[in-house]
């Protein structure tokens, strides 16, 4: 299978692309976003100063500087506000636009975080399930991404994504 589920630490990952949960400033913050900036050096928040900002469910790209990966993806997952504010669509979005970019940038080898499950409270399984079925979906066309890699940081987070892929 080209997509696996893999437990760790994305900022670790020397693939072609790895995917920041950004917010829409894309000048850093938390969690999976803070470690991607403190990785990758001052000159990925110059590189994300100049981009002007990304709307929800949307992508942007930079260069990866000290990362291992060539590139970083970023985008700004939707905040979960109870499932009526188009949160499952916006999230879906995130996935097809980051993969997107990685097919435009001839990309081989992608990481994705869990998108919106940390601060943002989408719920996890729910998100697992719409996380699967859009790389699945996108894999079966794509011309040049090979290999998505979703990097759960940790213990739960892994058996949700691993769920999803089994009933999938
Ligand atoms: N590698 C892989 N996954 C990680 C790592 C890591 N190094 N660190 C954390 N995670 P979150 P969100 C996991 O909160 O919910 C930021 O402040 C984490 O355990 O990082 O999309 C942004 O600036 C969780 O499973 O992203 C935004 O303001 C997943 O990454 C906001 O948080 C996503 O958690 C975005 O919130």
């Amino acid at each position: 299978m080209n997509l696996q589920i893999e437990q760790g630490d994305i900022t670790t990952y020397a693939v072609d692309a790895i995917v920041n949960a950004a917010n829409t400033t894309l000048l850093g913050g938390g969690g999976v976003d803070g470690a991607i900036h403190r990785a990758a050096g001052p000159q990925l928040l110059t590189e994300c100063r100049a981009l002007h900002g990304c709307r929800t469910g949307q992508a942007k790209l930079t260069k990866g500087y000290r990362l291992p990966a060539k590139y970083v993806i970023h985008t700004p997952g939707p905040i979960w506000q109870g499932g009526t504010a188009e949160e499952e669509e916006l999230l879906a979005s995130c996935y097809r636009c980051c993969l997107q970019l990685a097919e435009e940038k001839k990309c081989r080898t992608v990481a994705f975080p869990s998108i919106s499950t940390g601060v943002y409270h989408f719920p996890l399984e729910c998100a697992a399930k719409i996380a699967v079925r859009e790389i699945a979906a996108f894999l079966q066309t794509a011309a040049c991404v090979q290999k998505v890699t979703m990097v759960c940081f940790d213990g739960r987070t892994k058996a949700a994504y691993d769920n999803a892929l089994a009933e999938q």
